[in-house]
């Protein structure tokens, strides 16, 4: 007897946590997408592995993930109609031998089809695995302050770091290595996967300008926690931007709080350290 994967901890977390990104105002009407890399004995409880119920191409090749399985969410679903309608908003999935197509294992019932940033989500995976192994998750969303700060700061990578570990003494903690940033371009491609990918090998977190962020994880509370706290730090940002500044997180302080948690700071990001 196959076990309900609507029970399945894996499957409510994932519709907690979409539920919630959608409570945060990070995903308006169809913005944002994740996934969830799964065990295939986690699958197996649940559902038959050869009965495949679409195959859906994907426009580019990832044999690395060949025979991995993907809870992602649909192309134009809405987070908030997730909780609803999971098997509709969302999709189980297997990527080929060939590496170039996913078989559909669940869900999708109204025959839809996986996010349009699947390029990004699979090439991240494939990059992330390659350098941590417990990586599971790709969770992209539309945070709104972070991305009226990429409108007003300036997008170099060290200073937009440097100013988001200056907005409370927490984020060197959360994110030492920092926040990559690609420039606005047309979303969906895989070009922008493949940038994506190559940035998520450096930083969990990857900005795409004027568009949204990214964040990778081994649990969706790491991916979901770091968004969290890059948008809290946004938010302190566009709060006081245009406002004389007479205090701030010195580079000793950011220091020796990397040092008081045994983490270290991307290198060269913090003066004289
Ligand atoms: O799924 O967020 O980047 C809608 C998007 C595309
Ligand atoms: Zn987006």
């Amino acid at each position: 007897m196959k076990r309900n994967i609507l029970f399945e901890p894996w499957m409510t977390e994932m519709i907690r946590t979409l539920t919630n990104m959608y409570n945060h105002g990070w995903d308006e009407r169809n913005g944002g997408n994740v996934s969830m890399l799964v065990d295939e004995e986690q699958v197996v409880r649940c559902l038959d592995p050869d009965r495949v119920i679409r195959r859906i191409p994907t426009g580019f090749t990832a044999t690395e993930l060949a025979g991995k399985y993907f809870l992602v969410t649909g192309t134009g679903k809405y987070f908030k109609n997730v909780q609803y309608a999971p098997a509709v908003n969302l999709g189980l999935v297997r990527i080929t031998a060939a590496g170039d197509e996913a078989e559909l294992l669940w869900g999708f019932t109204d025959g839809g089809t996986f996010t349009s940033e699947f390029a990004a989500h699979m090439m991240t995976h494939a990059a992330r695995l390659r350098v941590n192994p417990e990586n599971r998750i790709y969770m992209h969303c539309h945070p709104t302050n972070l991305l009226a700060m990429t409108y007003v700061h300036e997008l170099d990578e060290r200073s937009f770091t440097r100013t988001l570990w200056q907005m409370c003494t927490e984020c060197i903690v959360v994110f030492p290595e920092g926040v990559n940033i690609l420039p606005c371009v047309v979303c969906g491609t895989n070009q922008l996967g493949m940038d994506t990918a190559e940035k998520m090998k450096t930083a969990r977190l990857v900005i795409w300008s004027q568009h949204g962020l990214s964040a990778v994880g081994n649990t969706l509370d790491e991916a979901f926690g770091l968004i969290e706290t890059v948008e809290k730090a946004a938010e302190i940002y566009m709060k006081i931007a245009g406002l004389p500044r007479i205090n701030t997180i010195s580079d000793e302080i950011l220091q020796g709080l990397a040092e008081r948690f045994g983490l270290v700071p991307r290198e060269g990001y913090l003066n004289n350290a």
